[in-house]
């Protein structure tokens, strides 16, 4: 059986075998969750960031942890918010679909996710967050091999609408 969850912490604690970093198409560092992942992972990261030619809103890229205690981070970079009408909500299922077939192909069996897309990118988190749930359930229900999945607030409202979503 496997688990899908949600805490309220700082991504960069979680020791579980990924964690997902929020990033910019750069991939070379940024604020938010992308500058604590940094920082924590140490400079090793940015180095082998440099070599990933970049990511693609909606994709996927993967790099060791170094200094985190996750051994892997996917870097994922979200859409920014444009109003709606910008492919914001299929770009941000992509995200968390990539990130999870990159998981699997890495033999990840638990993995943490940060609210991709509502801090600096400004999408709208409740809107974010029920996308998010039924985005990873549905990929969840085909494939069993990821057996923990954590949504990872950084906020007390962030954990509140998650809770009330998996509820
Ligand atoms: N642990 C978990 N979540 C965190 C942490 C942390 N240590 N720090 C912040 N958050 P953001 P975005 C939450 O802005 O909107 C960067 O400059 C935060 O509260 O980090 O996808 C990149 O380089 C929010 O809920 O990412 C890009 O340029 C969530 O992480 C841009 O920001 C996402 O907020 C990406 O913007």
């Amino acid at each position: 059986m496997n688990i899908l969850r949600t805490i309220q912490a700082d991504i960069t604690t979680l020791k579980l075998d990924a964690i997902v970093n929020a990033a910019n198409s750069s991939l070379l560092g940024g604020g938010g969750v992308d500058g604590a992942i940094h920082r924590a992972a140490g400079p090793d990261l940015v180095h082998a960031c440099r070599l990933l030619g970049g990511c693609k809103t909606g994709e996927a890229k993967i790099t060791p942890g170094f200094r985190l205690p996750a051994n892997y981070v996917i870097h994922t970079v979200g859409p920014v918010w444009r109003g709606g009408n910008a492919d914001e909500a299929a770009l941000l299922a992509r995200c968390y679909q990539n990130s999870l077939a990159l998981a699997l192909a890495n033999g990840v069996q638990s993995i943490a996710f940060p609210c991709i897309s509502t801090g600096i990118f400004g999408y709208p988190a409740e809107q974010a967050a029920q996308l998010a749930c039924h985005t990873v359930q549905e990929f969840m229900a085909k494939e069993p091999s990821i057996s923990e999945v954590v949504f990872c607030c950084f906020s007390a409202a962030d954990l509140v609408l998650y809770q009330a979503l998996l509820a």
